[in-house]
């Protein structure tokens, strides 16, 4: 039935807008017209509106709100994640795709809708209510030196603040190493882990968090002054899967770059995102806390600080209070 159900959404959706006669799936996909009907039914019970209409046939008239993995399929078409794994609940997609990518060489894209024990860098934790942003992993096999994986960060900062930027028109800004941020209050936060033997790396599990159509009272107290969501920013609701898509062509895009570019051909497009230059801010990296200001992003990743003295500090990765 499952795949029935994916050929018969992926021809509607094909058409929408317009009617497409039973007799006209049934030939398409050489089944009976009670397959369809029943295809069509399921499709209604996981949301789908169907509209159908005696002598014309059916016509979708709106799509699930929630993740659906077939809707997910057909959304992201020939994208380089062709194996997609999407859960109505999971402890972290991070964990899940580190079980998952022991299985499959290829990219994989974990989504869920909520997670329970969402975690941010350093097993902090992360806030991952239902069905209102999008919590997902991405597994990549880059094949590269642990000297290159410095930049990742940097290209899939830029690849999300495009993303937003695009879909919502809203004004993202990076904050270095690996949040996004709009209005000054905290958007998206990812992190990026691997795995790697003695030849470099050749695995990345990154977990990208973003907030999309939460409305104030669905941030717990602890982060309601500090985060924000599309649509508390833009008063509107975001459809999720234009935004999916958007973001996953942007990541490609990047990733691509990532592996064929140095870094330094991309720095004046990051540092037009970034919201860190020219103020002074705390940073905190292990024991070491300096207030100062950034005055350089070196080709390699490294942020060149320089403090209320005068001295340089440089960071490969640090907590910014800003
Ligand atoms: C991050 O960590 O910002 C990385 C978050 C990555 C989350 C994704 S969701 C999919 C995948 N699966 C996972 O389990 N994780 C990844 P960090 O820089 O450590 O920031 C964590 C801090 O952000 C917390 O201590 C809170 O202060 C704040 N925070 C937590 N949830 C938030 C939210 N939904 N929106 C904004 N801020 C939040």
């Amino acid at each position: 039935m499952s795949k029935y159900k994916q050929d018969i959404l992926e021809y509607l959706m094909m058409h929408k807008g317009n009617y497409v006669s039973g007799q006209k799936l049934a030939e398409q996909f050489n089944v009976s017209r009670t397959a369809i009907w029943k295809a069509i039914e399921v499709l209604k019970t996981q949301g789908y509106s169907v509209e159908s209409i005696k002598n014309k046939g059916y016509r979708i008239t709106s799509v699930p709100d929630h993740w659906d993995s077939d809707l997910l399929s057909y959304v992201l078409g020939d994208s380089i994640f062709q194996k997609q794994f999407v859960y109505e609940e999971v402890t972290s997609t991070q964990t899940i795709a580190h079980e998952l990518l022991m299985e499959f060489d290829e990219p994989l894209l974990v989504l869920s809708e909520i997670q329970t024990v969402g975690r941010g860098r350093f097993k902090r934790p992360w806030a991952s209510k239902r069905d209102t942003g999008l919590w997902m992993s991405l597994v990549l096999h880059p094949n590269i030196s642990y000297q290159q994986i410095a930049t990742f960060n940097l290209f899939i900062s830029i690849a999300i603040a495009e993303a937003i930027k695009n879909v919502t028109q809203l004004e993202p800004k990076i904050k270095w190493p690996n949040d996004v941020y709009i209005n000054d209050k905290k958007v998206c936060g990812f992190l990026t882990e691997i795995n790697g033997d003695s030849d470099g790396v050749h695995t990345i599990i990154c977990g990208i968090g973003i907030n999309i159509n939460h409305k104030l009272e669905d941030f717990d107290e602890t982060i309601r002054d500090t985060a924000t969501s599309f649509k508390l920013e833009s008063k509107t609701d975001t459809d999720r899967y234009i935004f999916i898509k958007a973001l996953i062509d942007s990541i490609e895009h990047y990733y691509e770059a990532f592996l064929t570019q140095p870094f330094k051909e991309i720095k004046e497009i990051y540092k037009g995102y970034s919201m860190i230059w020219d103020r002074t801010l705390r940073y905190t990296e292990g024991n070491k806390q300096i207030y100062g200001k950034a005055i350089d992003l070196k080709d390699d990743g490294v942020l060149v600080v320089l403090d209320d003295t005068g001295e340089r500090h440089q960071f490969i990765s640090a907590d910014i209070e800003v």
